[in-house]
């Protein structure tokens, strides 16, 4: 059994090549899936953590998600194989007629690092795609990301959408623009003013 305290230094440092070769010898030395799993989600975790306190910037996320990222490519095919799967599936998209995703990329790669299935629809994207998504990928949650004023409402239909299609699954919404007493106006499930708090976030939403 190696020390995989190491690992998640590795994820939480961005350190993508020591990131990438102490994951390939954990799995040739016969490290448990799981824990293996949870030594990177640990480091992401952490990541989220310090960008939520100032303590790290936009980049440092990027840089550790790209670790994580090609860990994680090494890892899937073995958990697929054990028929180890994620316990949930997130759509997430920008709202229709707004095209910025740097925040929302940014979500999801945090949704992924904390194990969640992402299915990632993009920018501009119309309330009909979302609830389709939703639909083949028997979603349990909806990330809704808007930042500009002007496509607020857009968010506030692509709930309303939602709602009115039946389908069961939570909504959590978020962006520059975005607030708690926004949120709850238009009958989200969930605000998060970042991506760290976003993970928090759908952990409490999907549980509930
Ligand atoms: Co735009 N833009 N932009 N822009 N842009 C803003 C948002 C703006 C504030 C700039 C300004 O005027 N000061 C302003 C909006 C004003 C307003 O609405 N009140 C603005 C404008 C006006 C526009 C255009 C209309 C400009 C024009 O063409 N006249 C135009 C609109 C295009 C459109 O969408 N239809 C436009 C275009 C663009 C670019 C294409 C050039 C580019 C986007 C590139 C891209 O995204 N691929 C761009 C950029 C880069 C910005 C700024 C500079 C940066 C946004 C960003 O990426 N921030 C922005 C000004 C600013 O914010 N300083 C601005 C970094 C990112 C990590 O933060 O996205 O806030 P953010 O995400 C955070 C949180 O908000 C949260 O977590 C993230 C990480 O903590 N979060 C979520 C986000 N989504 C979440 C979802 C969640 C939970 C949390 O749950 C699902």
């Amino acid at each position: 059994m190696s020390d995989l305290s190491i690992l998640t230094e590795a994820i939480k440092n961005g350190n993508r090549a020591d990131a990438v070769r102490l994951t390939s010898e954990a799995l040739s030395g016969g490290d448990d899936l799981h824990a293996i799993l949870a030594a990177l989600v640990d480091g992401m975790d952490d990541v989220g953590r310090r960008f939520k306190s100032n303590e790290i910037f936009v980049p440092e996320v990027l840089i550790a998600a790209r670790a994580m990222k090609e860990s994680m490519a090494q890892l899937e095919p073995k958990l697929l194989a054990a028929g180890i799967r994620p316990e949930f599936t997130a759509v997430i998209g920008t709202v229709q007629g707004d095209l910025h995703d740097i925040g929302k990329n940014l979500v999801g790669m945090m949704w992924k690092g904390a194990n969640f299935n992402v299915v990632d629809l993009g920018t501009n994207v119309s309330p009909e795609r979302i609830i389709d998504a939703v639909r083949e990928h028997k979603a349990n949650l909806v990330g809704l990301s808007a930042l500009l004023t002007t496509t607020m409402p857009a968010m506030k239909g692509a709930v309303q959408a939602i709602r009115a299609s039946g389908v069961n699954v939570k909504v959590l919404v978020g962006g520059a623009p975005i607030t708690g007493d926004f949120a709850r106006e238009i009958g989200a499930d969930g605000f998060a003013p970042d991506a760290a708090s976003a993970v928090e976030v759908a952990r409490q939403l999907v549980a509930a």
